[in-house]
């Protein structure tokens, strides 16, 4: 097949292409066959709107959508090539910064597979997120390009006018085509604007941030430390929500709606608060086709459903009026007036749109959506019960919650091939489209044979990771140590600075004589956002003990640090399969949900995490005795916050073994290979402030350790640990998520 393809586009052998010419043509007849599959397009459509969409590379994923990725891998063999060294082509976008866009990615692919009638609406930025290099032990920034001349992309005809504050700009819709597991497409749209100039950006990520039609699609949230940034940032939601709001009308015109019926042709989910402003560009939109404003508001609000991603204050975006003033003034009158509403009804000023001169999103999507979910059990818990208790009293029946998924065909068929296979072999491969059917591996759990193979699976990908490290990156590790792992984005409440004040602990042991049975490799991934002092300080002492520990003769043998450069969803295809212990380790009550936990779970890792997210879930479907969870509890943690009397330094004084390990950050073995000033900042950080409380769950988390490094030395034990995660993980699958949301929430025909 692929020969054909090539002699048609090139003229030669398939043996004679180079790699870059068989990505491209592979790429370009993928796209094709996308295009020919079908397409729901039923009346009701939905709108997952979305600032994000951390997509990763498409060709394998694709192909084993489409269900070809054997036998092109074969051809290509039987040619003397290689599928694996071909994808390495692909760029990956780099459209989101974390859980909440790859989250959004998982969900077009079961939309997509589920033959649902719903698109993904975002934004095209050009440089995507930042791309992490590592100089002198410390994080900086570059652009990461990924639109090449032929890509996924596919340039639409549609085009809008979008108004700004003084100025117009025009836009142009790009579409991808999602390919999902069973013949069905989907497609994730976005929008792009023809002024960008790449040019403008100088030094780093450094650019004019006031250029807005050149700039405006150039990056995902560019570094919002200042007030550019962040007014940068309403510009480009307001573009994203406008485009979508105008497609939204269009397709539900010429499906032969009056508009007065939009409700029934389309259901928008606002996946944060950064689509928020959908409400009132809406309402507006709908008063330009001639409705009134108390219609255009009752239509708006049986339309749009708001999801919560995250409990931290600081996360939930409050614009500032004299901004949304400045870069889309024809809102705020409709602002206004949905605030004016509710303080006319509503008692509860805590409640209120707009308060102290700024626009609280989250409060106006509560009042003008039909439903508001939360990601995980605890999390939509405490949303009720505390963050948005307020309005929970007020809206009870708007509240419900959808526990995370992730999409197992990239989470497991393609990132761990040996591993599918394995299960279908024992199960059959009913679990791809029905993941509960996992439980059936339960049956093979006191089956040594059976045990030995997962354990040989795993070794394999760790045996990849191996040497994918060395050369990728240039780092030595050894596949029969046991692979700790904890990579996610860079955030004091998800707690590296807790992992890394462990390694400390468990290199002064070492030095002090006491050896680990088998050698260890604690392997960090993370960026750290480009304006985030503190992270980035983190980072720097991650790797500077890397280098501290990993040259010291005396201890390389049993410890080794490793901080992998640009972690993103190639890495993490890469790192998951290979893992034996995944670290959860956020401080209870704020990691809304967590994804990578669900993926490290399903790839047969042990958890080793806190009462947090959707690890309570894990921790509820494994059984204690399959999962390590350590550390206070949520409401012990809440409790704290709310009597304020949290003192890191009295903990430091109490416990000789946490001083040591917190001293060793400016020590003079550290402070030879880092910097005085960020090791300092963080020292002084913790012992100061500590906002996220790693000292009152230190003792604890060094037992937990402890006890997971001990129960891995039990090879029975530990297998069966695997299998069972492996075999309850049918829950976490995003196909299960996106049922819930229709169900629930779209009632999607
Ligand atoms: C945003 C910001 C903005 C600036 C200040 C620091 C900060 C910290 C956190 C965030 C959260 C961004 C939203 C997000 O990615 N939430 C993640 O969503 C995942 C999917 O639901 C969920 O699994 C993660 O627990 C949650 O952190």
């Amino acid at each position: 097949m692929l020969a054909e393809v090539v002699k048609k586009q090139y003229g030669k052998e398939l043996a004679k292409c180079t790699n870059e010419e068989i990505y491209e043509a592979l790429m370009i007849h993928v796209k094709g066959l996308a295009e020919d599959k079908v397409e729901n397009k039923g009346k009701k459509k939905l709108y997952y709107i979305s600032a994000e969409f951390l997509i990763g590379k498409l060709l394998s994923n694709n192909l084993i959508n489409l269900g070809i990725y054997d036998e092109v891998k074969a051809e290509l063999a039987a040619a003397g090539k290689s599928l694996a060294e071909i994808e390495e082509i692909e760029a990956e976008p780099s459209l989101g910064n974390g859980g909440l866009g790859r989250l959004a990615a998982c969900f077009i692919d079961s939309i997509a597979t589920l033959g649902l009638n719903g698109d993904g609406v975002g934004l095209n930025y050009h440089y995507g997120l930042f791309k992490q290099v590592f100089e002198n032990n410390l994080q900086n920034e570059t652009p990461n390009p990924w639109i090449t001349k032929e890509s996924w992309l596919k340039k639409t005809d549609r085009a809008y006018t979008v108004n700004f504050g003084g100025f117009d700009v025009k836009s142009v819709m790009y579409d991808i085509d999602v390919v999902g597991y069973n013949n069905r497409t989907t497609k994730l749209h976005l929008f792009d604007i023809e002024t960008v100039d790449e040019s403008i950006v100088g030094e780093g990520i450094d650019f004019d941030k006031e250029e807005i039609a050149k700039n405006l699609t150039l990056f995902l949230y560019p570094d919002d430390s200042d007030d550019k940034g962040r007014l940068l940032r309403v510009y480009q939601q307001y573009f994203m929500v406008s485009n979508a709001a105008r497609l939204i009308i269009a397709e539900a015109k010429d499906k032969g709606s009056n508009l007065h019926d939009l409700a029934d042709y389309a259901v928008i989910q606002i996946n944060d608060t950064h689509p928020s402003m959908v409400i009132p560009e809406l309402i507006r939109q709908l008063q330009e086709e001639g409705i009134l404003m108390d219609e255009a508001i009752s239509i708006v609000a049986k339309a749009c459903a708001y999801t919560n991603h995250t409990i931290l204050a600081e996360a939930l975006e409050k614009w500032p009026i004299y901004f949304l003033e400045k870069a889309v003034p024809q809102l705020m009158p409709i602002i206004r007036e949905l605030d004016n509403r509710v303080r006319a009804t509503i008692e509860d000023e805590s409640t209120y749109i707009i308060k102290d001169g700024r626009v609280h999103m989250a409060h106006m999507d509560i009042h003008y959506g039909f439903s508001v979910n939360g990601v995980a059990y605890l999390h939509t818990e405490i949303l009720k019960n505390t963050e948005l208790n307020n309005f929970y009293k007020l809206y009870p029946e708007k509240f419900n919650n959808k526990t995370n998924g992730v999409t197992f065909r990239r989470w497991l068929m393609s990132c761990n091939p040996e591993l599918a296979s394995l299960i279908t072999e024992l199960i059959g491969d009913g679990w791809k489209t029905n993941a509960d059917e996992l439980e059936k591996l339960g049956a093979f759990v006191n089956d040594d044979a059976v045990l030995d193979k997962f354990i040989a699976v795993k070794h394999g990908k760790k045996k990849e990771l191996e040497a994918y490290l060395l050369k990728e990156q240039g780092i030595a590790v050894d596949s029969h140590s046991v692979f700790d792992i904890q990579v996610k984005r860079l955030h004091e409440y998800k707690r590296q600075q807790m992992n890394a004040l462990y390694v400390i602990h468990k290199y002064l042991e070492i030095k002090a004589g006491k050896k680990p049975g088998r050698p260890i490799t604690v392997i960090f991934g993370a960026k750290a956002a480009p304006a985030y002092v503190i992270a980035k300080d983190i980072i720097h002492l991650i790797l500077c003990l890397s280098e501290v520990i990993n040259n010291d003769p005396e201890v390389n043998k049993y410890l080794k640090v490793v901080m992998v450069e640009n972690y993103n969803v190639t890495m993490a295809e890469r790192l998951i399969p290979a893992c034996d212990i995944s670290e959860q380790i956020s401080l209870a009550s704020k990691e809304a949900s967590g994804t990578g936990n669900m993926k490290f779970m399903l790839n047969g890792a042990v958890t080793l995490g806190t009462e947090d997210g959707a690890n309570v879930e894990i921790a509820e479907l494994v059984g204690k005795d399959n999962i390590f969870i350590f550390g206070e509890d949520s409401d012990t943690v809440i409790q704290r916050y709310e009597r304020g009397d949290y003192s890191s330094r009295s903990y430091y004084l109490a416990d000789p073994e946490l001083k040591r390990a917190v001293d060793f950050i400016v020590s003079d073995e550290i402070m030879a290979v880092g910097c005085r000033e960020n090791l300092e900042r963080l020292f002084n950080e913790l012992l100061n402030k500590d906002w996220f409380m790693t000292f009152p769950d230190f003792q604890e988390y060094i037992k937990a350790k402890e006890a997971i490094y001990s129960a891995f030395e039990d090879r029975k034990r530990w297998a069966k640990m695997m299998l069972v995660n492996i075999s309850k993980a049918g829950f976490f699958s995003s196909d299960r998520t996106i049922d819930q949301y229709n169900k629930d929430v779209w009632k999607l025909n």
